[in-house]
């Protein structure tokens, strides 16, 4: 049986790197949401209905687990899809908890780069109430990442302009730690680490949630059975054209290179 991997679009790519890693001896059904993308700027509601589409689709494929690899989604169905299907379901969240306990200590602030969906969330705000205590954590929608990422434009020139300008009105001195809480945002991860003072932490939640689904995994004896191959869709039709097959095994590199 496969664990799905789902997401709005590539940036899904960056937890199933993790995953893959920890678990190679299984099977894999990627699934991108590109027909709805992006996630990132849209209501609650009608993102539900999209993600419940996706996850229909992939319950009828014999899933043994199904990983929601997007902030926004985890951020506004992983409750509802909780209640409606019985297998293991994994989400996203931005790595508020982790920045915060390493950073106060520092005397620095935290940066959460997330869509402007996730921040404005709920979950988000209830994440942040509980640990934030001293006020040091601040959010910043990037859209244009998300852009660039399903462009397969990892162009430095192109992406730097872009981070520079958004982060014009911070003091970047006072940062200590940088949440990436899109699951895009990795793809970029050397290049935002650049933009930064040296010695500036930039974590992400992927890792972390490819634990979590190991752990389950394994506590349910359900570890193993495949050879790490990658069935992909997009909104729910199989991916077969070479060139986008071909782009997709060029990120995965790229990832395997640089996380
Ligand atoms: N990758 C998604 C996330 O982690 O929130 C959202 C990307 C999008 O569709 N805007």
């Amino acid at each position: 049986m496969n664990i799905a991997v789902f997401d709005s679009g590539v940036g899904g790519m960056t937890v199933l790197h993790h995953i893959r890693k920890l678990l190679p001896n299984e099977n894999f059904l990627f699934y991108a949401d590109t027909a709805h993308l992006p996630y990132g700027e849209k209501p609650k509601n009608e993102l539900k209905k999209y993600i419940f589409e996706a996850v229909d689709f992939l319950v009828a494929h014999e899933i043994k687990a199904l990983v929601i690899a997007c902030n926004t989604a985890t951020s506004a169905a992983i409750e509802d899809l909780r209640k409606s299907y019985s297998i293991p379901i994994i989400g996203i969240e931005p790595a508020v908890k982790p920045a915060v306990i390493e950073t106060e200590p520092e005397k620095k602030k935290v940066l959460v780069m997330a869509t402007r969906t996730t921040l404005k969330e709920e979950k988000y705000h209830r994440l942040v109430e509980q640990i934030d205590k001293h006020d040091i954590v601040d959010p910043l929608p990037m859209p244009q990442l998300v852009e660039l990422a399903e462009a397969f434009d990892f162009e430095p020139n192109h992406v730097i302009p872009y981070l520079k300008e958004q982060l014009k009105p911070f003091d970047l001195t006072q940062y200590g730690t940088v949440v990436l809480g899109c699951t895009h945002f990795p793809i970029f991860k050397d290049i935002i680490e650049q933009i930064f003072p040296k010695g500036t932490h930039v974590i992400d939640g992927g890792f972390g949630t490819a634990m979590n689904l190991k752990r389950i995994l394994e506590r349910l004896h359900q570890t193993g059975g495949g050879s790490g191959k990658i069935t992909f869709y997009k909104s729910g039709v199989r991916v077969d054209d070479q060139e986008t097959l071909a782009h997709y095994a060029q990120l995965l590199k790229k990832l395997d290179d640089m996380l």
